[in-house]
């Protein structure tokens, strides 16, 4: 089904059929201008070459073309019906999934909708300012495409609340424009959503991590039983490649460059020669990494065995697993701090489903720091190695909050946490040695020597094309 662009909310949704749901999103459109307008973007530009989506079916799904950003097409999209979907797993396996939201499991559905929900105007607030220190056109287009795609993700959930959640949905969809991330009177829901995003090294770590867990928190509510929320999950994820693609290929120009200054000068101490050192991408990393971590939840979790159990939110790729989809009986090991030691305890399975979710997303997460040590190899370096920190490092969410493990996987007292601390996350001085780094480069063709050009443009594009004009 091809969408139509004469339509002041681009769907195929059938809004037009429903003129009460289209009037209330109508409504809701100014104020989501309007906040696009105050926390969106804050560089001025005339155009930019973006890909806007047109359709859900196999044979291609996205326009690219120079767009005002303000009139960047919004749209509402579901991936196409499969009529004889069923449920996959939970108390209510092989019962035909729901159209409509069943009244027990409102609540807990219009919550996790929210919490999604939030996460996507989240980000366009914290990256708002990087367009001010692109390193060149084509990381600027990256940017704004993430911006403008994250604004669509949160009209996908806008549109769930305002078309299955009534009054109380249509009051969430505002908040979702009032809270704010940083804010002190009103945050955005989860901890990594209120962080800075303050230089492009913290931008491309955020792509990879931060939006890999999107990735997986997708992939587990696009299992859903209710079938609106699975249906709009599956065509987000489409988008989110790029993002991700964004971050490990950010990072790997970074790395690229530090190798190249290393091997050139032939010294570890490349900041001074305008580059980033290992040891401080090393530190980004680990601040990226534990907070995403947090956002999968504690590892024993009443709220996701439930969610699970009654046909919410189910596991990465549920319907490869082996066993019974149940798991009423399973045990999962997830490991603890004890006594001063990390342990590995055995425990039900569906209270664990947090941790099962974080282990997949983990495993994900090793590929990244895998293919960046290639790139130090590749430039015969071999005394140096990224690497993921353990997982209780920094951790502020489940069991190893409030306890100090190093990156290593070792528990140590707090004084021997503060004496650690500024080799293990960025310092003010690493902080202020990568934003001496940010300087604009707005020539076409044109690339900031802190990193490595891209391999290729976008969509066959040169990569002296200009992706951005102002
Ligand atoms: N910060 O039972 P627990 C993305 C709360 S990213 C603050 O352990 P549960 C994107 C929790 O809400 C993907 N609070 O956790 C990426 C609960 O509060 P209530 C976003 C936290 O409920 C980049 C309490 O602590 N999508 O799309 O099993 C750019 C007890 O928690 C945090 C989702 O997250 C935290 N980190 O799981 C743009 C999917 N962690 O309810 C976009 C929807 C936990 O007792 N959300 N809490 O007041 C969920 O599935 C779940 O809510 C969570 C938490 C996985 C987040």
């Amino acid at each position: 089904m091809s969408i139509d662009y004469t339509e002041r909310i681009p769907n195929n949704v059938d809004l037009a059929g429903d003129r009460r749901l289209q009037r209330a999103l109508e409504s809701w459109q100014p104020r989501f201008l309007q906040w696009w307008g105050e926390m969106g973007p804050t560089l001025p530009t005339q155009d930019v070459y973006l890909r806007t989506a047109v359709d859900v079916g196999r044979a291609g799904w996205a326009h690219f073309g120079r767009v005002r950003l303000p009139d960047y097409r919004w749209g509402i999209f579901l991936a196409e019906r499969n009529p004889d979907r069923r449920i996959a797993f939970g108390q209510h396996k092989g019962e035909p999934v729901w159209q409509q939201v069943p009244g027990e499991h409102r609540a807990s559905l219009q919550r996790l909708i929210v919490v999604q929900g939030d996460t996507e105007p989240a980000s366009v607030e914290q990256q708002r300012r990087l367009g001010l220190t692109a390193p060149s056109l084509y990381d600027l287009r990256n940017l704004f495409q993430v911006n403008v795609e994250e604004g669509r993700h949160l009209w996908a959930m806008v549109y769930l609340l305002h078309a299955h959640f009534g009054r109380s949905g249509r009051d969430e969809a505002e908040a979702l424009l009032l809270r704010n991330s940083g804010s002190e009177d009103a945050p955005r829901i989860l901890g990594a959503f209120n962080e800075e995003t303050p230089d492009w090294l913290s931008f491309f770590m955020f792509t990879y991590f931060t939006d890999r867990d999107g990735k997986y928190q997708l992939g587990t509510l696009k299992e859903s039983a209710f079938d609106p929320l699975s249906r709009t999950c599956e065509f987000m994820l489409k988008e989110e490649a790029h993002h991700m693609f964004v971050g490990t290929t950010g990072v790997d120009r970074v790395v690229e460059r530090a190798a190249q200054l290393m091997r050139e000068h032939d010294t570890d101490d490349i900041a001074s020669r305008g580059g980033i050192p290992l040891g401080v991408i090393q530190k980004y990393l680990n601040f990226h990494y534990s907070v995403s971590l947090d956002l999968f939840g504690g590892e024993t979790s009443t709220n996701v065995a439930s969610y699970f159990s009654s046909g919410l939110k189910g596991r990465w790729q549920e319907e490869r697993r082996g066993d019974n989809h149940v798991l009423t009986e399973e045990v999962t090991a997830v490991e603890r701090p004890e006594g001063g030691q990390i342990v590995s305890v055995e425990l039900p399975a569906l209270t664990a489903l947090n941790h099962d979710l974080r282990t997949a997303y983990i495993r994900d997460c090793e590929t990244g720091v895998t293919r960046w040590n290639r790139i130090l190899d590749g430039h015969g370096i071999t005394g140096h190695r990224l690497a993921l920190p353990h997982l209780g490092f920094n951790r502020k969410v489940g069991v190893f909050a409030g306890c100090h493990v190093t990156p290593g996987g070792q528990i140590v007292d707090a004084a021997t946490w503060a004496a650690g601390r500024p080799s293990w996350l960025p310092t003010p001085a690493d902080k202020a040695h990568v934003e001496s780094l940010m300087r604009p480069v707005y020539q076409p063709g044109k690339i900031a020597a802190w990193l490595a050009p891209p391999r290729s443009g976008i969509n066959g594009q040169p990569l002296n094309y200009e992706y951005v004009r102002f």
